[in-house]
C-alpha cells in the first residue's frame, strides 16, 4: 500500500465497476441479521426522508443511521475493496433562517458536513477524492498566504491506517492534492465504530470552512442487548459569513472572525429552525445520537426531558456498568461520541449545546424566542406538532 494519485487508474476502475452492484455486501447487511440484507437499497436520503421513522426491522436488525439533511454514501464494492468518491469544492449553502441564509462553504459532494461515509466492519475501503476547490488563495489580502494555492488532503480521524493514508500535509502526504488532481486513501478500520474524517491541510481554513464529515463501520455483530430503534448522526459546526463586520448573505465563510466570535452555530451545516422539520421519534424506543464536534469550540450537548447514556466514546464502545446517565455533556473539538436515550417522556423536546451563543446564534433568537442555532427538536409521533412559524420565522423585521 502506498501513496496513490489516480491520474491513469480511474479508467480501468471504471471497467471493473460495470455491473458491479456491490448489493450482497452493503453496509447495513448485518451477518446473521436475517433479512436485513437490501436495507442500504432501500435507504432513503434528504431533508425529507430521514427524519421520518425507519425503525430497521424489529427485533432483526438495526436501522441504519441517518443524517438529517446530509446524504450517507455507502460506496459500491469494486475488487472486494468499497470504494467511495468524494469532490471537495465551494458553493453556497443555506446554514441559517436569519440573520442570514446562505454562506459560501467548502465541502464535499456539495454539502457540509460532507456526505456520512457508512461501511462494514472488516471491509477494506478506498475513498477517492477530487480537488475542485478554488485554484486561487481565498483568504483575502489581511492573511497569510496558505499552501500553493488550495491543496488539500483527507485525514480519517479516529480510525488508523498505514502512515502513507494518514492525509497529514507536508508530513505523512507530503504533497498535497493539487486543485483538478485526485488521490485514493485506502485501508481496512481496525474496528467498527463512530468516527470522522476531514481536511489536514492548512487546517483552520479548510477545517472551519466546512471540509468535515463522519465516517461510521457498522459492526458485523450487534447485541440485542444493544440495539437502537433510531440512529441519528450529527456534526456540530460553526460559520462566520462576515463581509465588513457584517454578517452576509453569500459571504465566503471566514476562519478567524473578528473577536474570535462564530455568529451561525449548527448541527448537520443548519440551524435548527432552518432544519425544517423536528426528528420524530416514538414513545418506548431507543434512540441513538452520533455527534461528532468539528468545530473550532467545546460544545456543551444537553437534552430535555430525558437523561442519555455514553456508550461510546471515540469510536470506542463503553462497557454498560461504566456508563452513567447524564443530561448534559461536553463535546471537544475533534471528539465523537455514541449518546443513546429512552423515548419515556412524550411532546417536544430540544437537544442543543448550552453555551447560550451556541443555543441562540447570539442575539438571534427566533420565533417567540426560540433557540435556532446548534439545536434539534426531537418530537414524539402523535404529540402536538412544533408550531410551523418557529421553522418559518425570518427574524424580527423578516427579511
Ligand atoms: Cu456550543
Amino acid at each position: 500500500m502506498g501513496t496513490r494519485p489516480l491520474v491513469g487508474t480511474l479508467a480501468a476502475a471504471a471497467l471493473v465497476l460495470a455491473g458491479c452492484s456491490g448489493t450482497a455486501t452493503d453496509p447495513g447487511a448485518q451477518p446473521g441479521a436475517g433479512q436485513a440484507d437490501n436495507r442500504s437499497d432501500e435507504q432513503e436520503v434528504g431533508p425529507d426522508a430521514d427524519v421520518g421513522l425507519d425503525e430497521g426491522e424489529a427485533g432483526v436488525a438495526p436501522p441504519m443511521p441517518v443524517t438529517p439533511g446530509v446524504e450517507n454514501l455507502t460506496g459500491e464494492v469494486r475488487d472486494g475493496v468499497r470504494v467511495f468518491e468524494l469532490t471537495a469544492s465551494q458553493f453556497e449553502q443555506k446554514i441559517a433562517n436569519f440573520p442570514v441564509e446562505t454562506a459560501k462553504v467548502w465541502g464535499y459532494n456539495g454539502s457540509t458536513p460532507g456526505p456520512t461515509i457508512i461501511a462494514n466492519e472488516g471491509e477494506e475501503i478506498r475513498v477517492e477524492i477530487t480537488n475542485e476547490l478554488p485554484p486561487t488563495d481565498p483568504r483575502g489580502p489581511s492573511m497569510p498566504p496558505g499552501p500553493s494555492p488550495t491543496a488539500t488532503t483527507i485525514h480519517f480521524h479516529g480510525t488508523h491506517m498505514p502512515n502513507e493514508d494518514d492525509g497529514v500535509a507536508g508530513i505523512s502526504q507530503p504533497n498535497p492534492i493539487p486543485p483538478g488532481e485526485s488521490f485514493a486513501y485506502q485501508f481496512t478500520p481496525e474496528h467498527a465504530g463512530s468516527f470522522a474524517y476531514h481536511s489536514h491541510t492548512d487546517g483552520a481554513v479548510q477545517e472551519l470552512r466546512g471540509l468535515d464529515g463522519m465516517l461510521l463501520v457498522l459492526p458485523s455483530a450487534v447485541d440485542p442487548q444493544e440495539r437502537v430503534d433510531r440512529d441519528f448522526v450529527m456534526t456540530l459546526q460553526q460559520f462566520a459569513p462576515i463581509q465588513d463586520g457584517k454578517l452576509t448573505d453569500g459571504v465566503l465563510v471566514q476562519p478567524f472572525p473578528p473577536g474570535g466570535e462564530f455568529p451561525i452555530d449548527t448541527i448537520n451545516g443548519v440551524t435548527g429552525d432552518a432544519s425544517r422539520e423536528p426528528l420524530t421519534i416514538r414513545e418506548g424506543k431507543t434512540i441513538r445520537i452520533r455527534v461528532y464536534n468539528a468545530s473550532n469550540s467545546v460544545h456543551s450537548m444537553h437534552l430535555h426531558g430525558h437523561d442519555f447514556t455514553v456508550t461510546s466514546i471515540n469510536g470506542h464502545p463503553i462497557a454498560p456498568p461504566d456508563r452513567n446517565e447524564v443530561t448534559t455533556r461536553e463535546v471537544g473539538p475533534g471528539n465523537f461520541f455514541e449518546m443513546e436515550f429512552t423515548a419515556d417522556n412524550p411532546g417536544n423536546w430540544i437537544f442543543h449545546c448550552h453555551f447560550p451563543h451556541h443555543t441562540a446564534n447570539g442575539p438571534f433568537s427566533g420565533y417567540n424566542g426560540a433557540p435556532v442555532g446548534m439545536t434539534r427538536v426531537f418530537h414524539y409521533e402523535g404529540y402536538e406538532p412544533v408550531p410551523q412559524e418557529y421553522f418559518e420565522y425570518e427574524g424580527p423585521s423578516g427579511r
